[in-house]
């Protein structure tokens, strides 16, 4: 049994080693990432059991991304090669300190191609969480479909589905953005949003006021992410819960949201409160930011002690 099983497309990932343009960029450093099994590799560090479905090429790219996650322990017994679709790649590009953009090379990827049929629901049934983003929604039809039929399986099977908006507004318009996310929404148990996200579905600015409106649609937990602020929580009963964030030296945001996803999700499986839960999202969240990766900065078990306020800090 699985504690977490998520789904979606990891692509290989380019980043320059030298801030500007891109267009000037000539040496790169090269990542896997994704932001499902980002989630993913982050509970894994943490010593939990996840799984990552997915679909890639049957190509030296598809390889190198199924290696990379399975090597951070992830399950990826699910995963589909497309004889027919390369794997997507996408680039960072560090404008300057501050400043990151991305472009994707994903259209038509296999990644883009998962479809219903890749699912087996007793994967999807016997796991403690099924995992989803608004990112898989914005790449196909058959990607909607697939991320219909996982809300199926799980709503039948009782298996609490989290959901992360992650809005990519290069993906799709806002509109159909906005209402194909508001209705998966509604049918997660745990919403992980940033404060961008959750102003944007609702219209609200103020972020407690916009978590209430988000819990009025369905999900008993919502949880909004502040960034250097740090995050907030509404639980079941309405109780507000608030963490600020872990003081680090930013190196490169991007990755951040999903690292807090992992810790957050890893201090439910461990049945900790919502106020504990938050703590850890944001130290891993923290961590996350830095490197240049989105996983690397990701901590152990053994990592987060002196955080929570147990083991010295140096190791030796
Ligand atoms: O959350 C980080 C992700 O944005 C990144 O890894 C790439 O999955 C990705 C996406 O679709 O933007």
């Amino acid at each position: 049994m699985l504690d977490v099983v998520t789904l979606g497309e990891s692509m290989v990932q380019l980043t320059p080693t030298r801030t500007g343009l891109l267009r000037y960029a000539s040496h790169f450093e090269r990542f896997v990432a994704g932001a499902e099994s980002n989630v993913a590799i982050g509970l894994s560090r943490l010593g939990h059991r996840t799984g990552w479905i997915g679909r890639v090429g049957a190509d030296e790219l598809g390889a190198c991304v199924v290696a990379s996650i399975r090597g951070e322990g992830v399950d990826v017994s699910q995963v589909v090669y497309d004889e027919e679709a390369p794997t997507g790649v996408y680039f960072k590009e560090r404008r300057h300190p501050g400043l990151t953009r991305v472009y994707y090379y994903r259209a038509g990827s296999a990644g883009s191609r998962l479809a219903p049929s890749n699912l087996d629901a007793a994967y999807i049934r016997e796991a403690r969480y099924l995992h989803l983003t608004g990112i898989t929604p914005a790449l196909s039809t058959s990607c909607r479909e697939t991320v219909w039929r996982a809300i199926r399986i799980a709503n039948e099977a009782q298996v609490p589905i989290s959901f992360d908006p992650n809005l990519r507004r290069r993906l799709w318009a806002e509109e159909e953005a906005r209402s194909v996310l508001l209705e998966m929404l509604a049918c997660a148990h745990l919403v992980l949003a940033s404060v961008e996200e959750a102003v944007f579905l609702t219209g609200e600015d103020d972020p407690e006021a916009a978590a209430r409106i988000l819990q009025d649609m369905g999900p008993g937990q919502v949880v909004v992410r502040l960034g250097a602020d740090g995050a907030l929580a509404i639980g079941e009963s309405g109780a507000l819960e608030y963490k600020p964030a872990l003081a680090v030296d930013v190196v490169e945001a991007v990755g951040a949201g999903d690292a807090f996803n992992a810790g957050f999700l890893a201090g439910q499986l461990r049945r900790w409160d919502l106020a504990q839960s938050l703590h850890l999202g944001n130290i891993l969240g923290g961590l996350a930011t830095t490197v240049p990766g989105d996983v690397e900065g990701l901590p152990t078990w053994a990592e987060v002690q002196p955080y929570l306020g147990g083991d010295e800090m140096v190791d030796r």
